[in-house]
């Protein structure tokens, strides 16, 4: 067994320690990827940011926090008795529900004496001497791994747009995505939520209920459906327990990582009537799958915007106010192609009295004032601002951290156009350097415990590999990495998705380079392009052996 751990202590020098592997991250991809490591023997350290485990789930407290997957789909596979164990109590969970859960799993396998909380990883540098990866974090800590895994997560830096006056202010506000752990009780309040997108139209009903004004200052308005969440009955959750091996095998080869029932007509070929029942059964089952009401609704415009008329009818018999509704109802974007929302009584929520939409795009904020915010035309008095406006999406994580590879060349300068991965998983010169669910993979396109898991067992396998044949280093191609950034663009584009300003594409950051990032290719398609490379050995990746002797021997366990 390798453990190549071990406390350098130099006289006057700073002391380094020293890992099998490094992972940046302790949410779902962190937790699973420090256990399977240490199932294969490694020592590993796992650096955490915040001061508990979770990521997205530590972070996203905002009121109605909650997640659009299932509870049964939307937890670790690979544990039976953890499967089986762990009892769900509603259909979606809450974000206190998940972040329990990931408490438990912490504990459940012990891995909390190899995460350090608090400690961000702010450079990651390849010595190419050594051929090991050297980290520096924000509490001083120097550490060597032959192996750099990034769990960062995809939307996990949260972005506050740069409004004039925010210092001014006099009253507190709060991004949905780093929300205070002692929660916020906003009972009386007058309330601004700035951004309608997942976020704020989870936490705007919720918010309404609590505070005493709410105003919504909405830019662009989403695509919601109904989550119709309810407690988890007894019969469902005992059916997919007990057929959990056949469901997860089913749901590891779906197009999205869920068991979402598709439809495999068109939008066209059918009758109005159909349609429309189509659509009203979806509607009422709630949930993500009634983007999946027809199969042409992300590649036809005709198709979609059947969809959008009924979402758009179903706005104007939900809310009272004709000229509400109407303000509500998307119509720069096709039905899907910015990631659909999924509620619990948003669009009801503004037939409230206290509640009041701002049409921003109409009339602009024009600056944040010690006792509110001014927009184009009217002030709004308010003791809260929530900003709920996303994130730097996929890269955002990734390149805030110095990572250097071969040449010294610097991440940022290779991605400089935009990402540029093999399968998501490593980009070109980058060796030992994994990305978990990394742009070019299906990942925010996916149930992410799907991608995540897929990720974090392909990456052990590969890393046992490497073992194996006592390589110390794989690197993806620059030829592999070219052909899998065209084609993740090519199937991109038979899509609707590139028509929209979406944070996919990375339209809500000024200035970043606008490419589409997840891979829309499907689940298991992706999933059986990455068993086929590994089966051939590995097939676009290149093997080296750069290490010290001593390392290789104690990497293959001789
Ligand atoms: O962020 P978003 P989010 N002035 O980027 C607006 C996942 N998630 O945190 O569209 C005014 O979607 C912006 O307006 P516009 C999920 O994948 C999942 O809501 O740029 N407004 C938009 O309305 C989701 O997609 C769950 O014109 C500004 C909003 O802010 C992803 O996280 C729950 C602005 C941002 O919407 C991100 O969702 C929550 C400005 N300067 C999140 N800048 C579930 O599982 C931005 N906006 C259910």
């Amino acid at each position: 067994m390798s453990d190549l751990k071990r406390q350098l202590e130099q006289p006057g020098a700073e002391s380094a320690s020293y890992f099998d592997a490094v992972i940046v991250g302790a949410g779902f991809a962190g937790l699973y990827m420090l256990h399977r490591l240490r199932e294969l023997g490694l020592a590993v350290r796992v650096y955490e940011a915040g001061s508990g485990v979770g990521g997205t789930w530590f972070w996203n407290r905002y009121p109605g926090a909650r997640c659009d997957v299932e509870s049964l789909d939307y937890s670790y596979s690979f544990s039976e008795q953890l499967q089986q164990e762990w009892k769900w109590t509603e259909r979606y969970p809450s974000q206190p529900e998940i972040l329990r859960y990931l408490n438990h799993v912490a504990d459940r396998f012990d891995l909390r004496r190899d995460i350090q909380l608090e400690t961000r990883v702010t450079e990651a540098v390849l010595n190419e001497a050594t051929g090991r990866w050297e980290l520096r974090t924000d509490t001083g800590d120097r550490v060597s791994a032959k192996f750099c895994i990034m769990a960062t997560g995809c939307l996990s830096v949260a972005k506050v747009p740069d409004i004039k006056g925010l210092e001014s202010f006099q009253g507190t506000w709060y991004h949905t995505g780093r929300w205070p752990q002692e929660g916020v009780d906003f009972t009386g309040q007058r309330v601004g939520v700035i951004g309608t997108g997942s976020s704020g139209i989870q936490c705007i009903p919720v918010l309404a209920e609590q505070a005493s004004r709410l105003v919504v200052f909405q830019r662009t308005p989403s695509f919601s459906v109904p989550a119709c969440n309810a407690p988890l009955s007894p019969e469902v959750e005992q059916y997919k327990k007990a057929n959990y091996v056949e469901y997860r095998r089913k749901v590891r080869e779906s197009s999205f990582g869920a068991d979402y029932p598709c439809n495999d007509k068109s939008a066209l070929q059918v009758t109005r009537e159909q349609r429309q029942l189509e659509y009203e059964t979806r509607w009422r089952n709630g949930g993500p799958s009634f983007l999946l009401a027809f199969a042409d609704l992300i590649t036809n415009k005709d198709a979609n915007e059947t969809a959008v008329q009924f979402v758009h009818s179903k706005i104007r018999e939900l809310v009272h106010d004709p000229a509400v509704a109407e303000a509500l109802m998307p119509t720069d974007h096709a039905l899907g192609t910015k990631r659909l929302c999924v509620d619990n009584n948003y669009y009801a929520t503004f037939n409230r009295k206290n509640v009041t939409l701002v049409d921003i795009k109409k009339t602009p904020i024009e600056e944040i004032t010690p006792k509110g915010l001014r927009t184009q035309g009217a002030e709004y008095e308010l003791d809260s601002i929530v900003f709920a406006t996303g994130f730097d999406a996929m890269t955002g994580a990734l390149l805030n951290i110095d990572i250097r590879g071969k040449a010294g060349q610097t991440l940022k300068e290779k991605w400089g156009e935009g990402p540029r991965t093999y399968l998501g998983l490593m980009t070109a010169g980058f060796p030992n350097f994994f990305t978990i669910t990394g742009p070019g993979s299906p990942s925010v396109l996916s149930n992410m415990i799907v991608s995540i898991e897929q990720h974090v067992e392909w990456i052990g396998d590969c890393i046992n590999y490497l073992r194996g044949h006592a390589f110390d280093q794989i690197e993806a191609t620059v030829e592999a990495e070219e052909a899998w950034v065209a084609h993740v663009n090519l199937v991109a584009n038979y899509t609707l998705f590139p028509t929209a300003n979406s944070w996919f594409l990375g339209a809500n950051i000024p200035g970043k380079p606008r490419v589409f990032m997840p891979y829309i290719g499907g689940v298991g398609a992706y999933r059986k392009k990455c068993e086929d490379v590994a089966a051939k050995n590995y097939e676009g990746f290149a093997f080296s052996s750069s290490s010290t002797p001593t390392e290789r021997v104690a990497a293959t366990g001789t």
